[in-house]
């Protein structure tokens, strides 16, 4: 079977999650091409490096990303770091004719990732940005169930991704609470999200209104090693340079509105990804919380059957399901990114770009921008195409 030699550049939440894809992926879903697990990049010490590119399968580790994309023998660069590197990497993965999956958002800006979707199409690679939310199989049968017309016109489309790890003024500064590294806060990591579901269900966003709020302005500093990538523990305070919650208005391009909020200050919300829309015909709702299930409400059902109810999306029929488990055995957050690696693997196989690919990573990037822009102006702000 012809293989692929991978390249995985971050080693730590996001290595372990697509490391596991890599493993996983030729295992649950047939395809030809096969990824061979070849080198663990990251900012470690060797041993710290060595001993987690053992775990999770790779054949070897090097903590130069440089040298490793300009390797002949990696077919594919998986770009999993914190954003501020994924634009350096990109650049220079793309010169060196690399296929390459990079991890959401595309970039920490919007010219940065115009730069990188302008070098992956100048070198003629395969490319991908993981928004992996798209690849539950609930999403993408909500997807599916819309294409087929069951919400007829939509009016409403609410988004709000909640989560609480940082509520703790004491939760030190780490990589994502600095601009230099993150590019944003809830704003880019978990309001990216929820705007590319938000395109990706209900079509392109022509114009925002935006409000960023920092609750916390300053935090203890790292200890050893926790901070930004390969950053030193150091005594004292620093300031948080992003934003804690992120809310927005929005007009979607198809007439209705949308409502979102990203926070990481919702008290009980561990990784509440949420998302309802309302059309003429029907309505749905959708909770990462509960992800094999999704609500749905149809309007045309005889009156005294109305109401919600909850699909369990987890039938041999439903997207992606069958490859695991019987019905009602469930799935979980890292299927996702065995379902994204797959999928990617199927974009080389027929020479067929996968999505979302940096193409949206830019349209997401031009949101998040405006957002930005709008919360400064306090104006309206159009979303250029
Ligand atoms: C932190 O907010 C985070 O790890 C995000 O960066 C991921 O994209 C999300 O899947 C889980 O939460």
């Amino acid at each position: 079977m012809p293989e692929i030699n991978v390249a995985l550049i971050g080693h730590r939440f996001m290595g372990k999650a697509h490391s596991n894809a890599y493993r996983q992926a030729r295992r649950f879903f047939s395809g030809k091409l096969i990824p061979r697990m070849k080198v663990l990049c990251g900012k470690a010490s060797v041993e710290e490096l060595e001993e987690t590119a053992r775990l999770y399968g790779w054949e070897e580790s090097d903590s130069e990303w440089e040298r490793v994309v300009e390797r002949k023998d990696i077919d594919m660069v998986d770009v999993a770091t914190p954003g501020y590197l994924h634009h350096p990497m990109v650049i220079a993965a793309a010169a060196a004719g690399k296929h390459i999956l990079c991890e959401k958002p595309l970039a920490n800006s919007l010219s940065e990732a115009k730069d990188m979707l302008k070098a992956v199409e100048k070198a003629g690679v395969m490319h991908m940005v993981n928004f992996s939310y798209r690849r539950v199989p609930a999403v993408a049968f909500a997807k599916k169930l819309i294409e087929d017309g069951i919400l007829g016109d939509v009016y409403h489309y609410h988004g709000a991704y909640l989560q609480d790890w940082i509520i703790d003024p004491e939760f030190p500064l780490v990589w994502r609470l600095e601009k230099k590294f993150a590019g944003s806060g809830a704003l880019g990591d978990i309001g990216a999200h929820a705007i590319d579901l938000a395109e990706y269900l209900n079509g392109e966003i022509h114009g925002v209104t935006g409000m960023l709020t920092t609750f916390i302005k300053e935090r203890p500093l790292p200890a050893e090693g926790e901070g930004a990538w390969g950053a030193k523990g150091q005594k004292g305070k620093g300031k948080v340079t992003v934003d804690d919650d992120a809310n927005l208005l929005a007009r979607f391009k198809n007439g209705s509105v949308g409502v979102f909020e990203s926070s990481r200050f919702a008290g009980g919300r561990r990784n509440f990804n949420t998302w309802q829309v309302y059309g003429s015909k029907g309505s749905m709702a959708f909770n990462q919380e509960r992800m094999n299930e999704l609500e749905l409400y149809d309007r045309t059902e005889p009156s005294d059957r109305q109401g919600f109810k909850t699909i369990s999306v987890t039938e041999a029929n439903h997207p992606y399901t069958g490859a695991w488990w019987p019905p009602g055995h469930i799935i979980g957050y890292e299927h996702t990114f065995v379902h994204a690696i797959h999928d990617f693997l199927t974009g080389l196989e027929k020479d067929r770009l996968p999505e979302p690919n940096f193409r949206h990573g830019v349209r997401n990037q031009a949101v998040l921008d405006a957002v930005e822009h709008s919360a400064k102006s306090g104006r309206w702000q159009k979303v250029p195409r």
